[in-house]
């Protein structure tokens, strides 16, 4: 059976990258439908050779579409993804919009792929932070409960979108030619800078992107009580996020189990070479499917701690790969249907 797919922000660096990826893994195509906004309306991207003309929205888009990738923000995904179920589509979304309604599935196929059999309609893709920590520590997590986690995130421009991604290279160019770089998607330099993640701060001093590694891990763990902390920060990297995760477990857990454990986990790959001091790294994440993991060792501060390291494609792992792994688990299984 082959299936009637459209990605809604299909210009953009998430939706540029589901292109590739329906094309790359074969998924059973019948119709490709792009749509962004309305000034995108014309352009002509390619798809396995031919070209497909990108459409904006209108009442009347999603009929007859069996899956919506959504990767068009969130105010975009909230105005348009009811009308999609509405038309009989389901919509497989990137935005914050809908993860932590109790009715949408917030789904990790490596981690809860059951959850998505539950879908009305609506599947949320979790934030590309949150999914790369959890595809590494959920096998641990299966193996022996995590008592809390505390992260630290060096996130890449690509998390801000393809303009975000270009602003960077463009501040680069500015102050190596002696100019003074001007932010407008970001609000301060990024090139040869890091600022804490712009995203708005709650009255205990969280900002929304490190909420969301709290909430939506709980969530998908199904572990509402689990304790996660984390600080989130932006770096000038282009497209791999890279984060430091401390666990800490009821009893003392043995590095080289975990490292036996991560080195046979589903969308993880081991990477650790302790005599050259090489680990994972954001230009070796780059365009890969897996979440690279590595500098797995015991906490030297709490004997039941311990210390990982991971990197992970921002655009692919982080979100339009899972989102396409979603609608593969729904074919397989047959769960396109709302039950
Ligand atoms: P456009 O390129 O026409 O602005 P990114 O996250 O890389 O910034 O990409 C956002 C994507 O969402 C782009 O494809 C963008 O299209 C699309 N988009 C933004 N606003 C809308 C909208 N109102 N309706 C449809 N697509 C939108
Ligand atoms: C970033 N993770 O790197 C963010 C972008 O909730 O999907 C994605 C925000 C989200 O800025």
């Amino acid at each position: 059976e082959r299936y009637r797919v459209a990605i809604l922000g299909a210009t953009g660096a998430v939706g540029t990258e589901l292109i590739e990826l329906l094309a790359s893994r074969n998924f059973p195509i019948a119709e490709l439908r792009l749509f962004a906004s309305p000034k995108s309306a014309g352009t002509k991207l390619k798809f396995k050779g031919a070209e497909i003309t990108v459409e904006c929205v209108d009442d009347r888009s999603f009929e007859g579409i069996d899956i919506v990738l959504a990767s068009a923000g969130g105010s975009t995904s909230k105005a348009l993804a009811p009308q999609a179920v509405a038309a009989g589509a389901v919509v497989i979304d990137n935005s914050s919009a809908f993860r932590m309604r109790p009715d949408v599935p917030l789904v990790i196929p490596e981690v809860n792929p059951h959850a998505a059999a539950e879908h009305q309609g609506i599947i949320a893709n979790p934030n590309c932070t949150t999914i790369l920590m959890a595809v590494a520590i959920y096998p641990l997590h299966q193996v022996q409960p995590i008592q809390r986690v505390v992260a630290a995130t060096y996130q890449s421009a690509s998390g801000a979108g393809a303009r975000a991604m270009a602003e960077v290279e463009t501040q680069s160019r500015d102050i190596l030619d002696g100019k003074t770089p001007k932010p407008e998607i970001f609000p301060y330099p990024l090139a040869f800078n890091l600022f804490p993640h712009n995203t708005p701060i709650d009255d205990r001093g969280y900002c929304e992107e490190e909420m969301k590694m709290v909430n939506e891990t709980r969530k998908i763990f199904g572990a509402p009580d689990l304790r996660v902390t984390a600080t989130c920060i932006r770096v000038p990297v282009l497209r791999a996020h890279s984060e430091a995760i401390n666990l800490e477990f009821a009893a003392p857990f043995d590095p080289e189990r975990a490292r036996a454990i991560l080195a046979n986990a589903p969308g993880v790959k081991l990477v650790e070479d302790w005599s050259a001091n090489y680990f994972p790294m954001p230009i070796d994440a780059s365009g890969k499917d897996e979440v690279l993991v590595g500098r797995i060792r015991r906490d030297i501060s709490h004997p039941n701690g311990l210390e990982l390291w991971l990197c992970g494609d921002q655009i692919r792992k982080g979100a339009a790969l899972n989102a396409v792994q979603i609608a593969e688990l729904l074919i397989e299984n047959n769960w396109l249907k709302r039950k």
